[in-house]
């Protein structure tokens, strides 16, 4: 049999497979590749009775996030609210390179639009070039048009916590997801705090997986690629990257660069370049034997 798995937890797998959902334990054979299966990883197992099963192994995988911890996604939804915490433009647009690098289209989503308005990062982020959603989980406001971007893939949730990300879920609950089980939040200090990563499937097809919010998201591992490649995964700097007549520029402060001259003239997001400045910061001492080999995990 093949299935999907939904959660991992304390050494279970869940794999969902024809609407149902197996307990699983993994092979022991398999276990020791050293490799875990993950949330989203497709798997190859056997059906124990009703409800239990065995993985035997994995099937390759599309992608791999480290954080959050997730294979095989389309879309990652990068989600932001006005308020408690407010937008971060440095963690969004490192999410986006993030997301780029492992073939993920990343979406910028706005949520608790009931208490201000994002028209500043929304003229930021359409411009960049990215999809953009503003939402409010509490009235409803922006969801419907978000549920159609989520149908036939498969979508994981990302932010701060506190941004929303499951209060977002639950508004499309009820109509469209097809798996019964509590909803994965559990009651912490006065607030709903996710706690394990889940994916859910959509009764309109594909799945979406709601994750754990970060409060920050300092030591990030990267590979000595990624640093190589992050003009490139700026897909706002392409053209201009294109038209750099430095070989070799860093686009960072070279006079004449043609990515530093669209940032003068509006054609590049300041903040957007910004970010830029500051992961390369963040990356110039990665050696090429530094590279995290997270993958092979
Ligand atoms: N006003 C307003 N409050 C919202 C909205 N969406 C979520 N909230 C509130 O924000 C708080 C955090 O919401 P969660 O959905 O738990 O946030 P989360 O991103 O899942 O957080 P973690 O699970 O910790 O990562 C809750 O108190 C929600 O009621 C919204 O659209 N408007
Ligand atoms: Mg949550
Ligand atoms: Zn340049």
């Amino acid at each position: 049999m093949t299935g999907i798995i939904i959660k991992a937890l304390s050494g279970f797998y869940y794999v969902e497979s024809s609407d149902k959902i197996y307990e699983c334990k993994a092979r022991g054979s398999f276990r020791k590749s050293g490799i875990s299966p993950l949330v989203g990883d497709r798997v190859e197992f056997d059906i124990i009775d009703d409800t239990h099963g065995v993985v035997n192994s994995i099937i390759d995988r599309k992608n791999l996030l480290a954080r959050p911890n997730v294979a095989n996604i389309d879309k990652l939804f990068i989600v932001s609210s006005f308020q408690t915490p407010s937008p971060n433009s440095f963690i969004i647009d490192k999410i986006t390179a993030i997301a780029v690098y492992n073939n993920i289209e990343p979406i910028i989503v706005f949520n608790k639009c009931d208490m201000g308005n994002f028209d500043e990062w929304l003229k930021i982020y359409s411009n960049a070039g990215f999809k953009t959603y503003v939402v409010s989980a509490e009235t409803g406001e922006g969801i419907d048009a978000l549920k159609a971007e989520l149908k036939g893939v498969t979508s994981a949730f990302t932010g701060n916590s506190g941004v929303g990300k499951s209060s977002i879920l639950n508004r499309l609950f009820g109509e469209c997801v097809i798996k019964t089980g509590e909803v994965s939040q559990t009651l912490g200090r006065g607030r709903h705090t996710t706690r394990h990563i889940e994916a859910y499937k959509l009764s309109f097809g594909g799945y979406v997986v709601d994750t754990p919010g970060f409060s920050s998201i300092e030591n990030e591992e990267h590979d000595y690629d990624f640093k190589e490649r992050l003009p490139e995964l700026f897909l706002d700097f392409g053209d201009f990257i294109y038209n750099c007549r430095f070989t070799g520029c860093s686009h960072t402060k070279e006079k004449g660069c043609a990515v530093i001259e669209a940032v003068e003239s509006g054609q590049i997001e300041k903040s957007r370049h910004q970010s830029y400045l500051q992961l390369n910061e963040e990356l110039k001492d990665l050696k090429p034997w530094e590279s995290t080999n997270y993958k092979k995990r």
